[in-house]
């Protein structure tokens, strides 16, 4: 099952102009607030410079990069919660993600007239995520009462479970979300079944007119102010410039604007790599004349499910798991030479797979 990144955020901050960047599938962008009724998928590849190094010491067919999805979920407002507009059915589809991306308007822009009369991230922000926090205080609140039921009955599991569930529950209602809550590890197991949307790894896109790309302006500076506790990522992109950029197909003159804007690559590559890091992902490749491609896995999957990721039967069958470091390969650069100097591994099924290995499965069915 393919990992998916949500977008989400107030109406007409740039969503779906900046998914249009990045995914393989096009939504509607225009300056109607609410216009969009449904949420678009697409698929992202994953840039990965290293497949291009990679390439200058194996000569191959063909560069195959890796991929994650993206859902782009329309506008949420005031009152979603309560199923406001379409917001019911759009909570669910962020219910469905594993991560998200919480974009907010940071340019200014007359055409375009904010929903609630003026520009304010800080604000934009705290109304998405109260409605969020709405939404899962209500899962909370119903799985203490079918708690309630169980721990009068002695139900000593149940019991600690509310006691948990309670700490959530005055969390939440100060305006809090769940993932910044301190819990022991094993106390997450009674909050897990509720996907509560509060809990998803989240990644701040302040989206910025064009000069502000690479300084900033006064609103990236209050949404950097308001998160700096937080432990938080927060990407500065120019999504207009963005779909410029996308728009053009020659290399060249990709390179020629990205230096006029004083970028040295797509904003938009570098969200997808942050969302990727958001995941817990990593990526480990398979290097040959064919193909020299980059596959995804989740942080401490083995050899064989990661093999698994390739083929079901490299998974059934497997052996074992030729490995090369990325650096090693990178400094030696042939599988000869990492022999000779001692740095091609054997490992066996146990073997917890490093992001950037190099991998060749041997395998029988
Ligand atoms: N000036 C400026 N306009 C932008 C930028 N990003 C988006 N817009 C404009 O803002 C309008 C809304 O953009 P969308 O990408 O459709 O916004 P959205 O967040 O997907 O909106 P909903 O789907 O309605 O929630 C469009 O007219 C875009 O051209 C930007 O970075 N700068
Ligand atoms: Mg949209």
């Amino acid at each position: 099952m393919a990992l998916q990144c949500g977008i989400i955020g107030i109406t007409n901050v740039g969503k779906t102009t900046i998914f249009n960047c990045i995914s393989n599938t096009k939504g509607e962008t225009n300056a109607f607030a609410f216009s969009a009724t449904k949420s678009n998928i697409g698929v992202v590849q994953v840039p990965d410079p290293r497949l291009y190094e990679l390439e200058k010491h194996q000569v191959t067919e063909k560069i195959i990069h890796t991929t994650v999805e993206l859902v782009d979920i329309p506008g949420l407002a005031k009152g979603s919660n309560k199923g406001e507009g379409v917001g019911n059915k759009f909570l669910g589809d962020i219910r469905n993600t594993d991560a998200l991306i919480h974009v907010m308007r940071c340019f200014e822009n007359e055409a375009l007239p904010h929903i609630d009369g003026s520009i304010d991230p800080v604000r934009d922000l705290e109304t998405i995520d109260l409605e969020l926090q709405v939404k899962d205080l209500e899962s909370v609140d119903k799985k203490i009462e079918r708690l309630q039921r169980a721990a009068k009955t002695g139900d000593k599991e149940a019991s600690h479970g509310l006691e948990v569930l309670k700490r959530y529950h005055d969390h939440i209602e100060g305006f809090n979300n769940a993932r910044t809550l301190p819990v022991k590890d094993e106390e997450k197991k009674y909050i897990d079944d509720l996907f509560l949307l509060t809990m998803k790894p989240v990644l701040y896109v302040c989206n910025v007119d064009e000069k502000s790309v690479s300084e900033g302006n006064k609103y990236v500076q209050k949404v950097k102010e308001f998160l700096k506790d937080k432990d938080t990522e927060i990407l500065v992109i120019a999504g207009a410039i963005e779909a410029e950029i996308a728009e053009l197909e020659n290399i060249d003159d990709r390179i020629a604007f990205l230096k006029d804007a004083g970028l040295d690559e797509p904003g938009v590559d570098k969200l997808v790599r942050a969302a990727y890091k958001l995941l817990n992902l990593q990526t480990f490749f398979t290097v040959g004349p064919k193909e020299i491609r980059a596959w995804t896995i989740k942080r401490g999957m083995t050899a064989p499910q990661a093999a698994g990721v390739i083929h079901s039967d490299l998974e059934r069958g497997f052996i074992r798991a030729e490995v090369m470091k990325y650096h090693d390969f990178m400094s030696f650069g042939t599988e000869h030479a990492c022999k000779e100097a001692g740095k091609f591994y054997i490992e066996g099924k146990n073997y917890i797979v490093g992001d950037g290995d190099i991998l060749h499965i041997r395998f029988n069915v």
